[in-house]
């Protein structure tokens, strides 16, 4: 049955790209008896990792829900993606829990994405432990890493645990807070606790009274105590740090070595000891009734579409029903499900503060909050990023498109990172996301998902055209061909719109020289000519039209007629307007390590970018400049080689700017080209 509260802890395990979560939480569920091996990422037997992609890719695609049990208390572990491009679970995991575990790697330290995690952890409130990995890999230094942390990330954060030895010659760790060691286990289960080996006594000692130190400038009592040179009860200690930690004020900071099981004995402890219950913080919601958070939605291809949910207040149970707090729709809630990686088991019901899965809700979406009785609700906002990248997408068997639409949107439902669209302006379905990668599996999902297979092209750069000048022109369009004929004449004056957007018509018309009911076609024929500028066949925008004169006849003139004359009064009256090309510009922020600095600031400038700022912060750079979207369209990649990997940019549009002229001839070139190949 479902467990009280004060039992559950609620942990999302982040951090950078590959430090070892996937690692770290098969080594807890092994530990706590939840799985019998330990299974490994090479080769694709971790519970957290289970998707075939996953496995192809040795990195974690989307967040997995797992469970284990330790010290009588459910610990929910969300393993998250490191890499950015799925950063779209591991946003949305961070607010179901109390809790972050952040896994950084002994050897690298701080990276751009653990600065990233951690202060979405902060915006939220989360408390805040850390897991110092790969302490037995070359150059690993738990101390150099311990000093990152407390320099890059705050300097509230404090050791728990002090590895043994170092690199290959690892033996072990100690656990500060216990005042004990555990000996490295090669893999097996970790044992009972050891007194700490003679050699590492005084380091021990030193670090403990650190601990001791900050755990008590936290707590006035316990501060008196200590002060008046008592020796202080270990619960107690450890009851002051959980209230320190549960309200932000001091970040535990543990290590191991996730494959071969070393800290994790220790790590648990930790998480029970450290990291608050749902019943001690408070919920964002009502706190009446059933309120269940959807969180995650996954496409199963199998058991249909399953939805997670942290319950926040009330008991879900199987074969209840309830009701979608966004549009009001009534939902029936079949059999309930505990996940374990990939597999599930049913539940009899998930109480306040616990997670747990359905399978086939019908119309409910990832940010719904699910509850028994209508009630005003303010419903978190998942703040997702916007896509930074975009390809354009074709099926490769003609006639697909809507097959692929329709696996896309699904793909969305899972992950609303991934978006498709179509840009009016080429025509081309464009298919966004937060990186290459992040597109590619899309791509790779849809084949084997769906059975769809597509190409993805560099989208088109949406260029536009418009005037410098104004001009006067006028279109007669005359017609006599047997019977009646077609008369249309008009005059038009243009001018340019202030920030080159836009388009307004003006009639100007006096004593009925063109009747009222000819005059919207004018306007009509304007507007298709601008659909395609005769430079380089770009919509034309930022134009102002005065209609200012014309004639008709009274039999021949219609508004057919009238739509050519206006038709041709624009393209004659726009080339003698100045008419330029202006390409988008996209506002660009890179991250990048200091020391890559320099480089990809040579690199921005090579692509015509201005550079409006640096901002250093712990390590990281970010670089902001304007660059216009055509030097950009594969900025990942080089950004990728520039950085070796350690960089991360996001990207916007910004505003239209006219582009170079002998950048803009050579396009002006190619789409006079493509006219003449392709006969209109
Ligand atoms: N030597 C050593 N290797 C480790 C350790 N922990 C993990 N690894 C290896 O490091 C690689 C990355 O581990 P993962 O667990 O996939 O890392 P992750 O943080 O889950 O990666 P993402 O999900 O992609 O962010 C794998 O090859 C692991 O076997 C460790 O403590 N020591
Ligand atoms: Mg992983």
């Amino acid at each position: 049955m479902s467990q009280e509260p004060g039992k559950i802890r609620n942990v999302a395990v982040v951090g950078h790209r590959g430090t070892g979560k996937t690692a770290l939480v098969e080594a807890m569920l092994f530990q706590s008896g939840a799985i019998n091996r330990l299974g490994t990422v090479e080769a694709g037997t971790t519970t957290g990792d289970w998707d075939e992609d996953e496995h192809r890719r040795q990195m974690s695609l989307a967040a997995s829900l797992c469970h284990a049990e330790w010290q009588g208390r459910k610990i929910n572990l969300l393993d998250t993606p490191g890499d950015s491009g799925f950063q779209a679970d591991t946003i949305a995991s961070l607010h179901v829990v109390e809790g972050a575990l952040v896994v950084v790697s002994g050897v690298m330290g701080v990276e751009v994405n653990t600065s990233r995690v951690w202060q979405r952890a902060e915006k939220l409130g989360l408390s805040r432990v850390v897991f110092v990995n790969m302490l037995d890999r070359e150059r690993a230094d738990f101390h150099r890493v311990l000093g990152a942390l407390q320099e890059q990330l705050s300097s509230r954060c404090v050791a728990i645990q002090l590895p043994i030895g170092a690199e290959h010659e690892l033996t072990g760790i100690v656990d500060l807070l216990h005042n004990c060691a555990y000996m490295e286990p090669a893999g097996a289960r970790e044992g009972d606790p050891v007194p700490i080996p003679a050699e590492m006594q005084a380091t021990a000692a030193e670090y403990r009274e650190k601990l001791l130190d900050a755990v008590v400038e936290t707590d006035e009592a316990l501060m008196e105590r200590y002060l008046a040179g008592e020796e202080l009860d270990p619960h107690d200690v450890a009851a002051a740090l959980k209230t320190a930690v549960t309200n932000d004020e001091l970040y535990p900071v543990s290590c191991g070595v996730a494959t071969k099981n070393l800290g994790t004995h220790s790590l648990l402890d930790l998480l029970v000891e450290g990291v608050p219950s749902p019943a001690r913080k408070p919920s964002p919601f009502a706190g009446e009734g059933i309120e269940a958070f959807v969180f995650k939605t996954v496409a199963d291809p199998f058991a249909g579409r399953i939805s997670c949910f942290r319950v926040f207040s009330g008991t879900v149970t199987p074969d209840s029903n309830l009701v979608n707090a966004r549009d009001h729709s009534k939902e029936r809630v079949g059999a309930l499900m505990m996940l374990q990686g990939k597999e599930h088991e049913k539940s009899d019901g998930f109480g306040p503060g616990d997670i747990g899965a359905v399978a086939k809700l019908k119309d409910v979406q990832t940010g719904d909050v699910l509850v028994d009785a209508e009630r005003n609700l303010d419903v978190p906002h998942l703040d997702f990023p916007e896509p930074v990248m975009s390809f354009a997408v074709t099926p490769k068997t003609k006639g697909d498109e809507d097959k692929v639409a329709q696996a896309l949107r699904r793909l969305h439902e899972e992950d609303p990172t991934l978006q498709l669209h179509r840009d009016a302006q080429t025509g081309e379905q464009l298919l966004s996301g937060m990186s290459q990668v992040h597109v590619e599996v899309a791509v790779a999902r849809l084949k084997s998902r769906f059975g769809v297979d597509v190409e993805l092209h560099q989208p088109r750069v949406p260029y536009v055209e418009t005037i410098k000048s104004g001009a006067r022109a006028q279109g007669r369009y005359k017609k006599q061909t047997g019977g009646r004929g077609q008369f249309g004449d008009c005059i038009i004056e243009i001018e340019p719109l202030d920030g080159h957007v836009g388009y307004e018509f003006v009639d100007k018309i006096v004593g009925g020289v063109i009747p009222q009911g000819f005059r919207p076609a004018v306007d009509k024929g304007i507007q298709e000519a601008m659909a395609r500028g005769d430079l380089a066949g770009a919509p034309v925008q930022g134009v102002r039209v005065h209609l200012v004169d014309g004639s008709y006849h009274t039999v021949d003139s219609s508004e057919m007629a009238f739509k050519v004359a206006g038709s041709m009064a624009f393209k004659s009256a726009y080339e003698k307007a100045q008419p330029v090309l202006l390409e988008p510009i996209m506002q660009l922020d890179v991250t990048v390590p200091d020391d890559a600095v320099g480089g990809v600031n040579g690199d921005l400038n090579s692509r015509r970018g201005r550079l409006l700022g640096m901002e250093p912060a712990g390590g990281m750079t970010t670089i902001r400049a304007e660059v216009p979207m055509a030097e950009v369209l594969t900025y990942s990649q080089s950004l990728t080689s520039l950085t070796g990997g350690r960089g991360d940019y996001h990207m916007s549009f910004l505003r239209y700017e006219e582009v170079p002229a002998h950048i803009a001839q050579k396009l002006i070139d190619a789409a006079k080209k493509e006219k003449e190949a392709v006969p209109a």
